[in-house]
C-alpha cells in the first residue's frame, strides 16, 4: 500500500507501538482514511456546498477538491516526491487550504510553521526536516517573507524551491504550480506521517511533531463530535491556521470532516473579526485567552451582529476563572475551554457541562482511549484531586518528537507516556484544572510561587486587563517575584497591589517584589504571553 519512493522521511520518527496501533484500529478510533480523502468524501457528498468563504465569494467543496488535486499534481511535477518535507509558512488566507490539501493528497509532508516565525526557527526546522521546498506569502503587514527566504535558502542545503503566494520576486510563483490532473495520484498510506506541527515549547528551539493520517483524522473527527459540528456550521480560523487548535480541534480539518464551511482571518482584532463573523454568519471560532479577553471587552464599543456565534473555544494557556465567567454574558455564546497540545492530548469542557465546570476547569480528555496519570516529582501517582504533573498516551498522542532521541529519553517515560510538564488537578468527573507549568514557578528563596495562581489574583484587581508574573534574578533570594500589568485607567502602586493581595489571603512570600506597567504584553507566535521575553526585559 505504501507507495512512497523512499522511506527516508521515517528516519527519526517514533511510531505507535504495533499492539497499540492494532487496538486503535480494531476499536474504530483509527478509520484508515488519509486526510486528503476526507476532502474527496466531503466533495462527493455535497459538491456544491460551500467549503471556503472568501472575500470574492465561496469556493464549493467541488472547487476545493479540484484545486487540491491540481496543486498535488503540480507539486509532484516540480519533482517533489511523496515523503519529502515542505516548510509551509502562510498567513490565514484561503490558499492555505489549497496548499495543505495539495501536499497531503500528494503524500508530501507539510511542516507547518507560523507566520511569526523568523530566521532562527525556519532555518532550524527546515534543516531538521531536510525540507526540499518552502512556501511563503510575498508579504504580510510590513514583513517581506521573500527577504526571509533569501536569508534561509543558503543555510538549508536541501532546499530546492521557494514558492511564493503573490508576487514572487526572485522565486517561483505559487500560482504557476497547479497542473491539470494527468493520471492517478500516488496512494497514501494512512499510517504514514501526514504533517508536522511545531512544538509550542517555551524553552530551547522548537521541536517537530509528526502526526499520522489516521491519528490526526481521528483528532479532527472526534473534536467535531464533541463540538457538535455539522454541515450547517461556519468555522472561523482566527488563530494561525498552522497551529493544532484552529487546524484540527476541530478547526479546518474538523470542518472538512463534516462538510462545514470555513473561513480565514488575518487580523484577529475585534474590529475586523466581528465584521467577518457578521458577514459570514460564523458559528464557531477558537482563541487564546488574551484575545478572548479583548473580544469580551470590545462588545462595549464595537457594533456588530454576533448572533450567529454559538461556540467560542478558548485555550492554549490558562483562562482565568474571572475571564471565563465574562464570555457568555458578553458574546452570547457557549464557552468551551480547551487544554490541548500539539503533541496530542486534547481536553474539552463539554457543551452541556454546568457553567461552573465550564468556567473553572480546562475540560476532560477527548477520547475514551486517552490514558492520563497525575504524578509527583518521583513519578508516583498522587492522591486523587492532588496536584501533579500530567502524563499521557493515547490514540492521537505522539510517542516521540521527530529526530530528537536525546530529548525523547527525558520527555517520555519508558512505557511511552508523554511528560507534559503541566501541573494539573483531576476532579472526580475527570475534568482537569491546570494549576501551572513545572517551570512556570518562581523559586523565591526556596519558596515556590505559582505564576498562574498569582496572575489569577491580580486579574481580580479593578482595571487590570492582563497580568504576568515572572521570576527575576536576585542576588539574595535567587529569584524574586516580578509582575507586569496592563491596566485601563490608573496604574496601582506596589503597595496598593500588596495590600490587595494580602486582603485576598495570599501568603507574604508570594507578594510581588517588583511591579511594572506595560502597554501590551509580548506574545509568542500563536499569541500566548511570552514569559521568556518578559524575563529578559527584567
Ligand atoms: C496548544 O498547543 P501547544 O502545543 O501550542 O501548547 C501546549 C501547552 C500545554 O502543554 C499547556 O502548557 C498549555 O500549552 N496549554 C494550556 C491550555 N491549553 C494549552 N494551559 C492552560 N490551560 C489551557 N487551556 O496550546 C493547544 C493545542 C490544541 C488545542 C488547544 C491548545
Amino acid at each position: 500500500m505504501t507507495s512512497t519512493s523512499t522511506s527516508a522521511h521515517r528516519d527519526g520518527y517514533v511510531p505507535f507501538p504495533a499492539a497499540a496501533a492494532a487496538e486503535y484500529r480494531s476499536a474504530g478510533y483509527w478509520a484508515g482514511r488519509a486526510i486528503g480523502d476526507l476532502l474527496t468524501d466531503a466533495a462527493r457528498r455535497a459538491p456544491a456546498a460551500p467549503a471556503v468563504l472568501t472575500d470574492a465569494g465561496p469556493w464549493s467543496y467541488a472547487d476545493l477538491d479540484a484545486a487540491a488535486d491540481r496543486m498535488a499534481h503540480g507539486l509532484l511535477a516540480l519533482g517533489i516526491a511523496p515523503g519529502d518535507r515542505v516548510v509551509v509558512q502562510l498567513p490565514n488566507v484561503p490558499e492555505f487550504a489549497t496548499v495543505l490539501f495539495g501536499l497531503l493528497r500528494a503524500g508530501i509532508i507539510p511542516v507547518l510553521t507560523l507566520p511569526a516565525h523568523r530566521r532562527a526557527e525556519i532555518e532550524h526546522l527546515a534543516n531538521l526536516a531536510e525540507a526540499v521546498a518552502y512556501v511563503i506569502a510575498d508579504e504580510l503587514g510590513d514583513f517581506d517573507y521573500r527577504a526571509l527566504a533569501a536569508e534561509v535558502r543558503p543555510a538549508v542545503p536541501t532546499l530546492r524551491h521557494v514558492l511564493v503566494l503573490g508576487s514572487p520576486g526572485e522565486f517561483t510563483a505559487l500560482s504557476a504550480v497547479p497542473r491539470e490532473p494527468s493520471g492517478e495520484l500516488p496512494a497514501v498510506d494512512p499510517s504514514d506521517i501526514a504533517l508536522m506541527l511545531v512544538s509550542g515549547g517555551t524553552t530551547g528551539l522548537p521541536k517537530l511533531i509528526a502526526r499520522t493520517h489516521e491519528d490526526y483524522a481521528y483528532n479532527a473527527a472526534a473534536s467535531a463530535g464533541i463540538t457538535r459540528l455539522t454541515a450547517d456550521d461556519v468555522y472561523l480560523a482566527t488563530l494561525p491556521a498552522a497551529h493544532n487548535f484552529p487546524l484540527a480541534c476541530p478547526g479546518i480539518l474538523g470542518a472538512v470532516t463534516v462538510g462545514a464551511a470555513f473561513t480565514f482571518l488575518t487580523d484577529p482584532s475585534p474590529e475586523s473579526a466581528f465584521a467577518v463573523i457578521e458577514r459570514h454568519r460564523v458559528t464557531v471560532t477558537a482563541l487564546v485567552p488574551p484575545l478572548a479577553q479583548l473580544w469580551t471587552a470590545a462588545v462595549e464599543w464595537e457594533e456588530a451582529d454576533l448572533s450567529s456565534l454559538r461556540l467560542l473555544q478558548v485555550g492554549g494557556a490558562r483562562l482565568a476563572d474571572v475571564n471565563a465567567r465574562e464570555v457568555t454574558p458578553a458574546l452570547g455564546c457557549t464557552l468551551q475551554q480547551v487544554f490541548g497540545m500539539a503533541e496530542g492530548l486534547i481536553n474539552y469542557t463539554r457543551l452541556d457541562d454546568s457553567s461552573e465546570l465550564i468556567c473553572t476547569t480546562q475540560g476532560r480528555p477527548m477520547s475514551p482511549a486517552d490514558e492520563l496519570r497525575v504524578v509527583d516529582e518521583n513519578g508516583v501517582d498522587v492522591e486523587p484531586g492532588s496536584e501533579g504533573e500530567l502524563l499521557t498516551r493515547g490514540p492521537y498522542t505522539i510517542n516521540g518528537y521527530y529526530r530528537a532521541p536525546e530529548h525523547n529519553a527525558r520527555a517520555f517515560t519508558p512505557d511511552g507516556f508523554y511528560r507534559s510538564g503541566d501541573l494539573v488537578r483531576r476532579l472526580p468527573s475527570g475534568h482537569l484544572i491546570v494549576s501551572g507549568r513545572i517551570k512556570d514557578v518562581i523559586n523565591r528563596g526556596g519558596e515556590n510561587v505559582s505564576c498562574d495562581e498569582l496572575e489569577e489574583h491580580l486579574l481580580a484587581y479593578p482595571g487590570v486587563r492582563h497580568a504576568a508574573a515572572v521570576g527575576l534574578a536576585d542576588a539574595v533570594l535567587g529569584e524574586k517575584v516580578g509582575v507586569v500589568l496592563v491596566v485601563s485607567g490608573a496604574m496601582p502602586s506596589l503597595t496598593e497591589i500588596k495590600t490587595f493581595l494580602t486582603g485576598r489571603g495570599l501568603a507574604t512570600y508570594k507578594l510581588p517584589d517588583v511591579l511594572r506597567q506595560a502597554e501590551t504584553l509580548p506574545v509568542t507566535a500563536v499569541g500566548k504571553i511570552d514569559k521568556k521575553v518578559l524575563r529578559e526585559q527584567g
